[in-house]
């Protein structure tokens, strides 16, 4: 029987259990410039006990800034600041890969070149708040769809992103098709009305997320490249017609590129971790998606020890990711191989600030 401690392997390297740390968004980066520093090495290293660290969602342009505080990837001092990072992790034994990020149209103006409106495929505005530059919470504006003839400079900028994950010493890059940014923006029906070869079927509103999974894997090969999406979740005001016929397709597709690994966010989980309990009844993307994707499977979201253990046991997924208790444990896979206490998380301190909630939680002694 499978446990979280035997080690998994994405492509051809092998980690050393199965317990993933999640993406995190943590908006501590250093101002102005959003540049990764050594207090995040630090937060980093302190978790390299994970089989794969995630790193937060990272954006791959201005233009795919959505939140205060979080690092981006395309300008050199980020590059360096990032360089702190994976070298601390790597000198702890840790493995992490950078997630590469766009929000679309879950930015706010005050975070765009020349005060724009955030883009989006469609000019539709999500119901809900965005987090301004100046760390307000304001509604969301009504996105500017983009131009077709702007695909190729988005495009781009993941490719320069890419390559700069790579300047910086990560280990692979995963692409956040997920919680309703802008390539699930482009995926789901509620966000895209485009008429183009971007819009309209399946095949066509899956089309940019399989160009930017073709052009990371151009840079990093295909085992180091990791796709995490969220089917049938709600965050961000997301909504398909038929998530099933949608997810079945893109996970066929990402199957016959053979991509390192698909991170499936489960619907429980409320409000993408912005919320703590899970949502009863929703449906379990692990069981539904599990036999249509053969490659390597992360599963996320409202997990507990036990469930984990039992979703690796069964062959539900490969692999497990933890993110709130990640935040709080930084020796998380010791205390639960050991049985320890686990400690508490303060919501408080997720987002914005110092050390505090950040670098302050205590590992065993
Ligand atoms: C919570 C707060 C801010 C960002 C995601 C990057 O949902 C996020 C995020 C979550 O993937």
């Amino acid at each position: 029987m499978t446990t979280l401690f035997d080690s998994f392997k994405v492509g051809d390297l092998v980690l050393k259990n199965r317990l993933v740390m999640a993406p995190l968004t943590r908006m501590r980066s250093t101002q102005p410039g959003n540049v990764p520093n050594k207090l995040n090495a630090e937060y980093y290293a302190q978790r390299a006990g994970a089989g794969l660290i995630v790193a937060e969602a990272t954006q791959i342009s201005q233009q795919g800034q959505g939140y205060p505080g979080t690092p981006g990837i395309h300008s050199p001092e980020q590059v360096a600041g990032w360089k702190l990072v994976t070298e601390a992790v790597h000198r702890a034994g840790g493995v992490i890969f950078l997630q590469l990020w766009h929000v679309g149209r879950i930015s706010h103006s005050s975070h765009q070149p020349g005060r724009q409106a955030p883009v989006a495929p469609s000019a539709i505005r999500p119901s809900g708040k965005a987090f301004t530059a100046d760390w307000q919470m304001a509604d969301f504006e009504t996105p500017r769809a983009l131009e077709l003839k702007e695909i190729s400079s988005l495009l781009a900028d993941y490719v320069t992103a890419a390559k700069n994950a790579k300047l910086a010493g990560f280990d692979g890059v995963e692409i956040h098709g997920a919680n309703g940014y802008l390539l699930d923006q482009f995926l789901q029906t509620g966000s895209n009305q485009r008429t183009d070869k971007y819009g309209g079927s399946i095949e066509n509103r899956t089309r940019l997320l399989l160009e930017v999974v073709d052009a990371a894997t151009a840079i990093w090969g295909k085992a180091r490249v990791g796709v995490r999406l969220s089917p049938h979740g709600t965050f961000n005001d997301m909504s398909d017609s038929d998530p099933v016929a949608l997810f079945s397709y893109v996970l066929g597709e990402l199957g016959k590129r053979g991509v390192g690994y698909v991170h499936l966010i489960e619907p429980r989980s409320s409000n993408a971790g912005a919320g703590d309990g899970n949502i009863e009844g929703a449906p379990d993307n692990s069981k539904i998606f599990r036999g249509i994707f053969k490659g390597t499977l992360i599963s996320a979201g409202g997990y507990t020890p036990e469930t984990a253990k039992q979703a690796v046991a069964s062959g539900a997924a490969d692999a497990v990711a933890f993110g709130r208790l990640f935040i709080s444990n930084p020796d998380l896979p010791r205390r639960i191989q050991s049985g320890a206490e686990l400690n508490r998380y303060d919501r408080n301190t997720f987002y914005g600030g110092d050390a505090k909630g950040y670098t302050d939680y205590p590992a065993l002694g």
